[in-house]
């Protein structure tokens, strides 16, 4: 490439940047919310700074558009030195006709090499991509180094993505709500249509470009036909517009029955050629607007969504009506397995709804057109706390495959508790499936390397929003982790926390041990608290999905029983005498499964049922386990607010403060769980614990026990999720609960338990004989939790601490309501200060 062509590149990516800048700042939400910081490093880095491209095509530009960023911020200069030294960006082609040869490797798409140039009297920084694609990749791997502080004077590296589909899935529906987001609302749409301002969804394709992400699907798989309209298809061409310049690709939730919703025809049934000839066309509309469009994702027969088998067909018939219409334009069709019955019948004991995916997909393998590719959920029930690998993955080998997971956090409480999932996601991508005996990791099924699939990969579901991405800070090294395992499903999460830390938080060794140690832990420490030995997720399944609410797995036909009794507790899915589930995976897998001696106890309940009394691997009783782990969970999660304080000083005082209070909110959410959990296997199974902490709580005071003014004693529903069943409400203006204080005299902490109502802001006073008892004893009820009532989705806990007691004093809480929120009490808790 000539030197003048080199200045123009150099000068369209000034612009680029500067309006990409301006943009961005307008918006107010920036990928450096995220990890893309480039905070400014101690030694500058040691690559030249000046930057050139051979291309001029858009994903190049961007590429250089970041690079001078990424180099700018990291070395703190205020521009480039003008010396002789330089990066060079180019594709494999662009290289080859500069040097007049052939000596550059050829290079997957996606691939990139970045190399030192031919030694010569300048210093060159070779960034090749097999196309502008795999040039921004290699851009952003090399900032990835470069902000770490990593070494960089010898740096040769070539990598490419192990999957081709490497996509994140938005449920955003068209009114601008998220189904199951937990950060605000939508960046793509607002009022039924695509939002004016797309400027954050320029940043997100940047924040997804970073790790590779290549698809983003931006629409809820329930109630997809609107986005088929023609006005809809108009504005997620600016949506696309603002993705291509970062090679992320936008794909559409599509409804099957569109064709009859929204075009007008008397039938859906995917066999029809009136049917057939709407798609097509449809799609051709679309590719005319938006030539890269990536495809379709499709929930049918599922969860009320229509689907072909209300015309006798199969779901391979309905992804081929729609695979033959993309198949012209290279589009793909990502159909879901997640297809069950969920109206089943609780009072069979062979109705298993984690049998469906592989009882309706694997009859299927084969029958699917080269470009459908079956999205199977990482587990065969919903993305709870812990569950097996799906055994779909081995049972499909001619049909490619995607591994769908979760990164918004439903299941695992709704990004208000700290939960890293790559330790799960890793656990699951590791897994040995043994197909035909002989080793079949998960990463590599998914892959399409296994069974020589020419695509696969792994679909995030995000949850992105206007609030900061994904609202809790520490939630996105999952979006951030998503990303680089779908590109390396062999990194390990401990190596991505750190990674995600030296970017976002800080390079300093000390905060990097303890945050990564925080993000690796945190997940055990959730699973203790909400769902061990495999019971899932003990939540509201029916409303919620927040709070405990055991029973409500039980008793309706959504299958996600855990079929507790006063004997015992777990689901048989054995072959021998249960639903047969165990026998879907390969022979050996099967069999380990199959029996409650060999099945590891951090799944037995998942496939067997036993009694409280089934001694464990550990030695430890069902029953015992079960308490134990309640109590060391919740004092884990209490633990984490102790390491995190220990990074005073030393990370951003507005991240340090925002995640504190994160974590103090979780460790009082984790005793909620806990005294839930436990007092109803306490009552259930009548079997006390070894250690005498359940069902005894050593200085609490219980609300309805109190001298009660205006407050009235209520029930709460279910009865676990208050200290005794019960609370207290106040109906008046203003409500008082009165204790006497009878223990040693000294100083305490005093935890009042409390439910913070939506619908206004209550507010407390915490007094001792007279007026409040310090500055931090008064407190609103402002946080917006789930559930009108009080429960276990807004029971939360607010600690009065060094407060002075002796007997005799007068503890007084006095709640004021404020709206719909009536002040409700649980109770107060007196424990030694801290
Ligand atoms: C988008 C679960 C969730 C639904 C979700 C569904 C799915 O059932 O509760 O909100 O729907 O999974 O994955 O399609």
């Amino acid at each position: 490439m000539c030197k003048g062509s080199a200045s123009l590149a150099l000068k369209i990516a000034f612009t680029v940047a500067l309006s990409l800048a301006g943009s961005a700042l307008a918006a107010g939400q920036t990928a450096d919310q995220a990890w893309l910081k480039y905070t400014q490093l101690k030694n500058p880095p040691n690559v030249p700074m000046n930057v050139r491209s051979l291309g001029r095509g858009t994903v190049e530009q961007s590429a250089v558009v970041e690079l001078r960023r990424g180099l700018l911020s990291l070395s703190g200069k205020p521009g480039f030195d003008g010396g002789p030294n330089f990066i060079l960006l180019g594709t494999v082609e662009e290289m080859r006709s500069r040097n007049g040869q052939s000596s550059v490797p050829t290079l997957e798409p996606d691939e990139f090499l970045i190399a030192s140039g031919k030694p010569d009297l300048v210093r060159e920084l070779d960034i090749i991509g097999g196309s502008e694609r795999g040039v921004l990749y290699g851009v952003f791997a090399l900032l990835r180094n470069l902000a770490q502080g990593a070494d960089t004077s010898k740096l040769n590296v070539r990598e490419r993505p192990a999957m081709a589909i490497r996509w994140v899935d938005e449920w955003d529906n068209a009114d601008g709500s998220i189904e199951r987001g937990y950060a605000g609302r939508s960046i793509f749409f607002d009022g039924g249509r695509v939002r004016e301002d797309l400027a954050p969804v320029a940043e997100y394709a940047r924040l997804m470009a970073s790790v590779g992400i290549n698809g983003c699907n931006v629409n809820n798989v329930n109630n997809a036909a609107p986005l088929l309209t023609s006005e809809m298809i108009g504005g997620l061409a600016r949506v696309a517009d603002m993705m291509r310049p970062w090679g992320v690709r936008l794909a559409l939730s599509v409804d099957i029955a569109s064709p009859q919703k929204i075009g007008g025809l008397a039938t859906y049934d995917p066999a029809d050629p009136a049917v057939k000839a709407w798609w097509a066309a449809k799609v051709n509309e679309i590719y005319a607007l938006i030539p890269d469009f990536a495809g379709f994702t499709v929930k049918a027969d599922s969860e009320g969504q229509p689907g072909p088998a209300s015309f006798g067909r199969t779901p391979a018939d309905a992804a081929n009506t729609l695979a033959v219409a993309l198949e012209p334009h290279g589009g793909v069709v990502l159909y879901r397995a997640f297809v069950y019955n969920h109206h089943a019948d609780w009072r069979d004991p062979k109705a298993d709804r984690a049998r469906a995916a592989y009882d309706i997909f694997h009859p299927l393998d084969g029958k699917f057109a080269s470009n459908v590719i079956v999205q199977t959920k990482e587990g065969p029930i919903d993305f709870q706390a812990r569950e097996p690998v799906s055994p779909l993955f081995g049972g499909l080998t001619q049909t490619s495959q995607a591994m769908k997971v979760q990164i918004t956090q439903k299941y695992t409480r709704q990004q208000r508790h700290l939960v890293y999932l790559a330790p799960m996601w890793k656990q699951v991508l590791d897994f040995d499936m043994r197909t035909n005996g002989s080793a079949t990791p998960v990463r590599e099924i998914v892959a399409g390397t296994a069974f020589h699939r020419t695509t696969g990969g792994m679909v995030g579901v995000a949850g992105i929003g206007q609030d900061a991405w994904l609202g809790s800070p520490l939630a996105l090294a999952n979006l951030y982790a998503f990303g680089r395992l779908a590109w390396d499903p062999t990194l390990s999460a401990k190596q991505i926390a750190d990674e995600w830390t030296r970017q976002t938080i800080s390079t300093d060794p000390a905060v990097v041990k303890t945050v990564s140690k925080m993000l690796m832990q945190s997940w055990p420490t959730y699973e203790s608290y909400t769902g061990p030995l495999g019971m899932q997720t003990l939540t509201d399944i029916t409303g919620s999905h927040y709070g405990p609410n055991i029973e409500s797995s039980e008793n309706n036909g959504w299958g996600q029983w855990h079929r507790a009794d006063h004997e015992g507790v777990g689901m048989d899915r054995s072959v021998a005498t249960g639903t047969g589930f165990a026998g879907q995976y390969p022979p050996e897998v099967a069999k380990l499964y199959e029996s409650v001696a060999t099945t590891p106890d951090e799944l037995l309940l998942f496939f067997h049922h036993v009694p409280y009394t089934h001694k464990l691997h550990s030695g430890k009783s069902v029953i015992q386990h079960i308490y134990d782990s309640h109590y060391d969970g919740a004092a884990q999660a209490s633990q984490l607010v102790g390491e995190w304080d220990a990074l005073k000083g030393r990370i951003d005082a507005r991240l340090y403060e925002d995640m504190r209070a994160r974590l103090e909110y979780q460790a009082g959410h984790a005793i909620v769980w806990r005294d839930a959990i436990v007092q109803y296997f306490l009552k259930l199974s009548g079997i006390p614990d070894e250690r005498g902490r359940a069902g005894n709580y050593p200085g609490r005071l219980e609300a309805e026990n109190a001298r009660l003014t205006g407050y009235k004693v209520i029930d709460v529903n279910p009865w676990e999720d208050a200290s005794g069943g019960k609370a207290v409400t106040c109906g008046e203006s203003k409500c008082i609960a009165e204790w006497t204080y009878s223990g040693a005299a000294g100083r305490f902490d005093v935890a009042v338990e409390y439910f913070d109502l939506p619908g206004g802001a209550a507010k407390f006073v915490f007094a001792v004989n007279g007026p409040a008892a310090n500055a931090n004893a008064s407190w609103a009820a402002d946080a917006v939790l789930p559930s009108r009532q009080p429960h276990g989705d807004n029971s939360t806990r607010h600690i009065a601490r060094g407060v002075a007691l002796k007997p005799g004093d007068v503890i007084r809480i006095e709640g004021t309501p404020d709206g719909l929120d009536v002040a409700a009490l649980d109770y107060i808790e007196v424990q030694p200060a801290r």
